[in-house]
């Protein structure tokens, strides 16, 4: 396989500042990372500072959202692309199911996910773009169904070579916070399915080069066998990248 494994923290909204900078120490002392990976932290934004002068140069910084303003302007409480990457961030996270469920309120419509898409790349971050199915769509078999319709809107507001900033984050929603993940076999049938869905809606090359994450439940235990599956270019880690496991994840890879 020609692509780079991309191994992902999402810490979501974990840690005081000092908790936080003793999981940078813990991730800084862990050994070696291994020459076909990359290793990515995505953590609250307001502690992006501290982990980019604290970690190590081989682990990127991300945010876990942007907002979809592309520059300055009267948006309270956004967090604009333009400054993520002007504070150093390689990586913003698009389209959580947290978000686009919306913690209760009216969630991130997949319109409005392509757009912050389109406005990061835009402004030189790269993307990692979830999409994923609830349980009920799972057991009612329209998996693909799902995951195409939060693509095309993706596939229609971006260009070819922006896709080279993009890494799709395969999170099926009924595995977040659950304990509950795919199999191996499973998750393989859907990154495959994701991939021919891009190989005929954007292009053959770009699916054959578009990393693919595996995210629900990953953890040290469970990472070897997901990567091991030739549609599986890493893993989106919540829980276990707030701790020591995550370094279990990035040695997992085969
Ligand atoms: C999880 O593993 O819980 C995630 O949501 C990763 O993004």
């Amino acid at each position: 396989m020609g692509r780079r494994y991309l191994i992902a923290g999402n810490w979501k909204c974990n840690g005081t500042l000092a908790e936080n900078e003793e999981r940078i120490k813990v991730f800084n002392e862990a050994g070696a990372i291994p020459e076909n990976v990359d290793v990515a932290l995505c953590v609250p934004s307001i502690h992006i500072p501290m982990v980019l002068s604290k970690v190590r140069k081989e682990i990127t910084v991300g945010a876990q959202d942007c907002g979809s303003n592309d520059g300055n302007g009267a948006y309270t409480g956004e967090v604009g692309a333009h400054q993520i990457k002007d504070i150093g961030c390689t990586w913003v996270i698009i389209g959580h199911s947290e978000r686009r469920e919306g913690f209760g309120m009216a969630g991130e419509p997949v319109e409005l996910c392509a757009e912050k898409t389109k406005v990061a790349i835009k402004n030189g971050l790269k993307v990692m773009f979830c999409i994923g199915e609830k349980k009920e769509e799972r057991e009612s078999g329209v998996t693909m169904e799902v995951c195409a319709k939060q693509m095309a809107p993706l596939a229609k507001a971006i260009e070819a070579k922006d896709w080279e900033s993009i890494a799709i984050a395969y999170e099926p929603v009924w595995a977040i916070g659950t304990g509950l993940t795919a199999t191996p076999e499973m998750a393989q049938e859907t990154h495959k399915s994701i991939r021919t869905w891009v190989s005929e809606n954007v292009s053959p090359e770009v699916a054959e080069a578009v990393r693919i994450q595996y995210g629900g439940s990953m953890k040290g235990a469970n990472a070897k066998e997901l990567l091991a599956q030739p549609d599986i270019d890493g893993g989106l880690i919540g829980g276990a990248s707030l701790k020591a496991d995550f370094f279990n994840v990035v040695n997992g890879i085969p």
